[in-house]
């Protein structure tokens, strides 16, 4: 084995970074803007410096419209023939239009004029089928606009919306048709600037520093920076991902609150001991940013670049007394401030109107969020590390013994033998297909980690195997990369080269990946890369990789394209059959296609808790539906009260797995008194009842983009109340959650929005909308209320995990709102399989008006069919808010008439209130059949 030059160093640096007194947040590590050249110089730019005007505008022959970006001289402000500067060549702007009314803008380098580089655009995430709805431009309308001497070019965008691109200064914008109000604008502030790629000239100093590190940055500076401005908004959210609220503050100009004057960073980072309220960015970058407002509703902003990227929202009035601003300026706004280190414009407008509009006109770019297996949907069981195979069936049967559910078992960086990944722990893990198979045979899963560090050792095939072949990202002299992480030196295998992808998918594959069953699936850490060694925790900049491409160009989507290959292999390992499950740290827009994410490396305190529910709203709002933070919180040991409360929120959390470090006590839900066992079997109940309506909403948001769990603004528009409201959630457009953030709580505030009321779960009490209530903070759950006029569907018996529920009665609770009526949905697949895309699925649509619950087919015609079939049936209906009480039904085409009694609302909680059910009607959930009260 190869021993790295300086490995006592390296233990050293190893051993520092593990032991507990260094676990907190070391700002110092990390650079902030001012240490950052190319952020340093866009934010000292002042409004109006642009001075690029559009010439030459025109359709092509694609269909697109096209100009140039020149400087306006004094010249060319007579004639559009005048030279450009020197250093400063034409830009190429390109606007192309799609269907729904996207807009796509893009500024490069000419390259008929011969850059020294073609910037980097980043592939592989912008759907064909997107690309293929572009709608091609036949001409082009021009008109002054304001008081301007010159013209602006109007394209159509669809029948409500136009875009517009003015000549003299250069701006592009989005507006409605008729009234000419604009919805979102680039440039209008004049902050646009584009550092174009140049021969080094002597004295060029272009080498950056930062700590003991040096990126010899061989390209010089290539950053682009613009103003984006969202009009009509109260709120600009997304662009994860931050340990913040969801509606972002401003962090530049007036009301910046102390620890918000640093702009929102996104570059992939390690970053130990987060805190919470922070504008440091952490694992993951998604640039789409989506704004709401009372006035007119939705709009987003979608920049695709891979790049370090910095974000500044501007408090209102940060520009005042600019006269070169080119918008109304009585308009309510929201202005950002958008920087990148390199790559080019690639940018998408979308207008909505209403929030969903604008996930799904996103995710129609990036893609829909897969559907996942519905075994993952359910409760994970995580720690660093389960020891070994005894640890293992010790914690299985455990569950069993203390009555709870869980699905999958999950097993970190210590079950391989000596971090070398693909491979088990002999003396640990002697038998595992022989574990996996125990588990699998109550219906339950495993997961295992994989990172991308390889470890440099010449007798693990992987690293041999992707050494000899060149897989390794290459360092600035073109060798391989060497790096120091868990596995000790280590190297990265290039994932951006699809032939590599291709090569490390294999690696899943039965034969290969040895001990490995159908029951495993994977999880995917440190993929922003982490290196320990490295600047920033991370990849130098001026890694190569395939193709010539410096590693700053395309940072932010590494950890995808490593989400990406594993995910593609596990599909593979099953021939295609089966869905893949993975979870990665790293994402970028895209991920959504590939598995879920989790935030990270928490801590156990009440700031954590609640900041994980603005962080997973964000994720959702930028199209990663299937996400979680880890519940316990990965850091420090909770108090019981904060665990309980932590469970109780996170049954709420699409993705919904408890995690720890391996220096905290172990945590598992029977190790803190009977009473706290109690409550967390019961959080985790609760979940598994919920399981039919999460699966039904995992394909809604795969469908539609909608996110499962979602901010209460998105179902409720225009209640202002709600937009800073990031405590409490809407699971669906059916249940409100509301968590519980302090010790000991006695009370908790709860905001219900809307005209109708909402019924409690756990006591079915009713309560007013459009109103903010004072509940008593029980010990038993935190507060979740179901909406008036929602119907959904259950499955309330336990088993020891979601497999096992399979064939259950189903349980439809029916909220009846004040005209006595409800609506609700239903889809049910093989849970496994790719059929549903076939069609093999289950598509129900409940509802209850005058007096009677009809159930029918919501599949398109064509699909849902027959192709899958269940004979589970529904053995109970709970009716809130009927009076006065009927006494029986009359259930068709059967024509049985059934009695109407009191029941409970769980069938756990026997005491608790009781409500009109349908007990045993015995329909067929598959069936179309009516249910008539008499
Ligand atoms: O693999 C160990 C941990 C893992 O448990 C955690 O979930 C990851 O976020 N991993 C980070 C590396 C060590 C962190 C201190």
């Amino acid at each position: 084995m190869k021993k790295s030059p300086n490995l006592i160093f390296h233990i050293l640096f190893l051993l520092l970074l593990i032991s507990p007194s260094v676990f907190s947040w070391k700002k110092d590590e990390f650079r902030n803007c001012n240490q950052t050249p190319f952020c340093k110089r866009a934010r000292s730019r002042k409004p109006g410096a642009c001075n690029l005007i559009a010439t030459e505008v025109s359709i092509s022959d694609d269909g697109d419209l096209i100009a140039k970006l020149i400087p306006k001289t004094q010249e060319n402000n007579e004639s559009q023939d005048a030279p450009v500067e020197v250093d400063s060549k034409p830009l190429l702007l390109t606007v192309s239009v799609y269907q729904d009314g996207i807009l796509r803008l893009k500024i490069d380098e000419e390259q008929s004029l011969n850059p020294p580089k073609k910037r980097f655009e980043v592939p592989d995430v912008i759907l064909d089928e997107f690309l293929s709805k572009k709608l091609y431009l036949q001409w082009l309308s021009e008109e002054k606009i304001d008081n301007d001497l010159g013209f602006s070019s109007v394209v159509y965008l669809d029948g409500d919306y136009e875009g517009v691109l003015r000549h003299d200064p250069f701006e592009v914008f989005v507006r409605e048709r008729g009234n000419g109000k604009r919805v979102l604008s680039i440039n209008s502030n004049g902050l646009f600037d584009f550092e174009q790629l140049r021969e080094k000239k002597e004295g060029d100093d272009w080498e950056e520093r930062f700590r003991s590190h040096t990126d010899t940055t061989p390209y010089g500076p290539q950053s682009i920076s613009f103003d984006v401005s969202f009009f009509g908004a109260d709120i600009v959210s997304g662009i994860p991902e931050h340990a913040t609220s969801l509606a972002l503050k401003p962090t530049s100009g007036p009301g910046v609150e102390d620890g918000f004057s640093e702009p929102y960073r996104l570059f992939n980072l390690d970053v130990f001991e987060y805190i919470d309220e922070s504008p440091f960015g952490l694992y993951g970058s998604i640039p789409f940013m989506i704004s709401h407002g009372k006035a007119r509703g939705s709009s987003g902003f979608f920049w695709l670049n891979a790049a370090e990227m910095q974000i500044d929202v501007f408090g209102t009035g940060w520009n005042a007394g600019q006269d070169k601003i080119m918008m109304p300026v009585d308009e309510k706004r929201i202005d950002t401030l958008w920087m990148s280190e390199a790559g080019v414009v690639d940018a998408f407008f979308f207008v909505g109107p209403g929030p969903k509009d604008v996930i799904r006109q996103y995710t129609s770019v990036t893609g829909r969020p897969a559907m996942p297996q519905l075994f993952s949907t359910a409760y994970h069981q995580c720690r660093w590390n389960y020891r070994d195979e005894e640890d293992v069936f010790d914690v299985d049967s455990k569950f069993d013994e203390h009555d709870i559910p869980y699905d999958v078992l999950w097993l970190d960086i210590d079950h391989t033998d000596g971090r070398r990944y693909f491979t088990w722990d002999k003396v640990l893990f002697p038998n595992p297909e022989e574990m996996q198979n125990k588990l699998a045979a109550k219906g339950r899963h495993m997961v295992t980690i994989v990172d991308p560090h390889i470890k440099r050792d010449d007798n693990y095939y992987i690293h041999k195997e992707a050494s000899d072949n060149g897989y390794y990202i290459k360092d600035a002299s073109n060798r391989d990369f060497d790096g120091w992480c868990w596995s000790g030196s280590s190297s990265y295998t290039d994932m951006v080269n699809p032939h590599i992808r291709s090569w490390w998918a294999d690696k899943f594959s039965y034969g290969n990946y040895v001990g490995s069953t159908p029951s495993l699936y994977v999880w995917n850490d440190m993929n922003e890369p982490s290196v320990f060694n490295g600047p920033e925790l991370t990849m130098p900049r001026d890694a190569l990789h395939f193709g010539g491409i410096e590693h700053r160009e395309l940072h932010n989507v590494y950890g995808y394209y490593f989400h990406m290959a594993t995910s593609n292999g596990l599909v593979k390992r099953g021939n295609g059959k089966d869905r893949p499950f993975v979870l990665s740290r790293a994402f970028f827009p895209g991920t959504q296609r590939y598995g879920a994410v989790w935030t990270g490396d928490n801590t156990a305190e009440w700031e954590h808790l609640r900041v994980s529910v603005p962080m997973l709203l964000t994720l959702g709002l930028t199209g990663i539906s299937f996400s979680g933070a880890d519940v316990g919180g990965f850091f420090g040991n909770p108090e019981p009260d904060l665990l309980v409360r932590w469970y109780q929120l996170g049954a709420y959390y699409p993705f919904f797995r408890a995690h720890a470090h391996q220096d905290t006590k172990r945590r598992e839900p029977w190790l803190f008194g009977e009473r706290n066992t109690e409550l967390i079997r019961e959080a985790i109940h609760t979940r598994y009842m919920f399981l039919p309506y999460f699966y039904t909403l995992f394909r809604e948001a795969n469908m539609t983009g909608t996110p499962v769990i979602r901010p209460l603004w998105m179902e409720f528009p225009a209640e202002e109340e709600t937009f800073s409201n990031d405590e409490a959630f809407m699971v669906g457009n059916s249940l409100l959650v509301q968590g519980v953030y302090t010790q000991r709580a006695k009370h908790v505030s709860v905001y219900l929005p809307g005209e109708q009321s909402w019924y409690d779960l756990r006591s079915g009490a009713a309560y007013k909308g459009g109103k903010r209530h004072k509940f008593e903070a029980l010990e038993d759950s935190v507060p979740a209320f179901q909406r008036a006029g929602t119907i959904i569907p259950r499955k309330d018996r336990f088993r020891r995990s979601s497999t096992q529920m399979g064939t259950d009665p189903y349980t439809l609770v029916i909220a009846l709102n004040s005209s006595k009526e409800a609506e609700g949905e239903l889809y049910i697949d093989d849970g496994k399989s790719f059929e549903f895309e076939n069609g093999a699925y289950i598509h129900r649509h409940f509802k209850f008006s005058n007096g009677k619950l009809t159930s029918s087919n919501a599949a398109p015609s064509g699909a849902g069919g027959n192709k899958f079939s269940t004979d589970c049936t529904v053995e109970r209906i709970i009716l809130l808010g009927l009076s006065p009480a009927p006494k029986s039904a009359l259930i068709e085409p059967a024509n049985q008439k059934v009695g109407i009694e009191m029941g409970p609302l769980t069938i756990r909680h026997g005491n608790s209130p009781s409500f009109l059910t349908i007990r045993k009607p015995k329909v067929r959930i598959e069936d179309d059949w009516t249910i008539k009260i008499l």
